[in-house]
């Protein structure tokens, strides 16, 4: 990594006194970042494939496109894809699992037989690693997934098969959070929805509510697993109704006090994830983000600096809300080195992060005062503050490369590792 130049040390000079004079502490700001976690998805690094051995057929209304040579096939390629990703990452990290991603071995078991013992060797890279561990049931890519239905499926066998999964999976979770001494957050997604207009919407939602109860029967300390649910508006083949809609999820988090999770690809593309924050929040025990990027639709892409981005981690900061929002990330793409797509991401959200930290109080106060034309102009002015003297400072303090010669470590593993794959 290049030293950094006098040069560069006499920017960041200069940069502090500006944010200073406006009344920005950046040493504060860079401190409260570094402790601010992101977890990471798993299931970027194998196209959401999973380790049970079994064709790549994924369903459940995603979708993932790009052939790019090298995915990781095995949970040691996959933690050796991770640690490389993660040499390139200022902060603090956690690894978001699936519950398709056990070290199975020849046999995986079905996913109603998944046990924590499938898990440990995660647990303990985790622990070596310093990272906290998240996780989900897998209720897709599964033959009693392939009518669309699940949880909410009108066969009870069915629903009970998945009910045992995720009751599995949340037992998972707090083996994870218990052993590595930070909650793990297991959020359940299900792809229930109806291709073509149902004739009763009415009566899956009904299971749906019954199913989930069954599945959260069992008590576990909050300091070991948090329950979380995710909404989504459509998926692919499943276009006309979601069993498990916006609507349906914010009332059962609600009332069963469970973390809702915004998904940012999961609504209407003109309505956005950041506004909703503090609409929910005084409601339901905490946030459970997915940042992602959807194009438009639920595409996936890999987060970048969007304005989208800017305003989700915007809200998250300045509202106070880092306690109760776990951020986590939710992309995938098969086009690109997976390796890059989650350092990409990750630095754009940590970024984010650092932009909303270092928010100016002008903007604040002007609003207190109702002068509406200062927040205008402060929230347009922010835009040319010195910012890339202060994220390189923070990465030179993290010890890892603060602009794109990450890259290079990137290119590094893709010539020496990935060509034996
Ligand atoms: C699907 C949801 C869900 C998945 C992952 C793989 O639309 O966003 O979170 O992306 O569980
Ligand atoms: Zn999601």
């Amino acid at each position: 990594m290049p030293r950094r130049s006098r040069k560069s040390s006499s920017l960041i000079r200069l940069a502090q006194s500006r944010w200073k004079e406006l009344g920005v502490d950046v040493d504060a700001a860079l401190r409260t970042l570094a402790k601010i976690p992101i977890s990471l998805q798993c299931w970027q690094g194998d196209d959401v494939r999973g380790f049970e051995g079994g064709g790549d057929a994924m369903g459940g209304g995603l979708a993932v496109t790009g052939a790019y040579p090298g995915r990781a096939r095995t949970p040691s390629e996959l933690r050796a894809d991770l640690e490389v990703a993660l040499a390139l990452l200022p902060g603090k990290h956690r690894l978001n699992l699936h519950a398709i991603y056990g070290d199975f071995g020849d046999h995986a078991p079905d996913r109603d037989a998944i046990e924590p013992e499938h898990f440990s060797k995660w647990i303990s890279w985790a622990k070596r690693q310093g990272l906290g561990l998240d996780f989900n049931p897998t209720c897709f890519a599964h033959p009693f997934a392939e009518d669309g239905f699940t949880l909410s499926h009108p066969d009870a066998r069915i629903r009970a098969f998945w009910i045992e999964h995720c009751r599995r999976a949340r037992f998972i979770g707090a083996a994870m959070g218990k052993a590595l001494g930070t909650p793990c957050v297991t959020n359940v997604w299900i792809p229930d929805g109806f291709k073509d207009t149902p004739a009763d919407r009415a009566t899956p939602r009904l299971r749906l509510a019954k199913s989930l109860d069954a599945v959260f029967d069992q008590k576990f300390s909050e300091r070991h697993n948090l329950d979380a649910v995710e909404p989504k508006l459509f998926g692919i083949g499943a276009e006309s109704c979601t069993v498990g809609s916006h609507e349906f999820y914010l009332g059962y988090a609600i009332t069963r006090k469970k973390l809702i999770c915004l998904d940012a690809g999961h609504y209407h593309p003109t309505e956005s994830i950041a506004d909703k924050l503090s609409a929910v929040l005084p409601f339901v025990p905490g946030l459970l983000l997915h940042v992602s990027r959807g194009v438009r639709w639920d595409s996936d892409h890999v987060v970048t600096q969007t304005d989208e981005l800017m305003a989700i981690a915007r809200e998250v900061v300045a509202n106070g809300y880092l306690g109760k929002v776990h951020l986590g990330l939710d992309y995938f793409d098969a086009s690109i080195n997976r390796v890059a797509a989650w350092v990409i991401g990750t630095r754009s959200l940590r970024r984010a992060l650092l932009w909303a930290l270092l928010e100016p109080p002008a903007i604040r106060e002007s609003e207190r005062i109702g002068d509406t034309t200062a927040r205008l102009a402060w929230q347009e002015e922010m835009k040319a503050l010195p910012f890339a003297p202060v994220w390189e400072q923070f990465c030179e303090s993290e010890g890892v490369p603060a602009g794109p010669e990450w890259l290079d470590a990137v290119r590094r593993h893709e010539r020496e590792v990935l060509p034996n794959r």
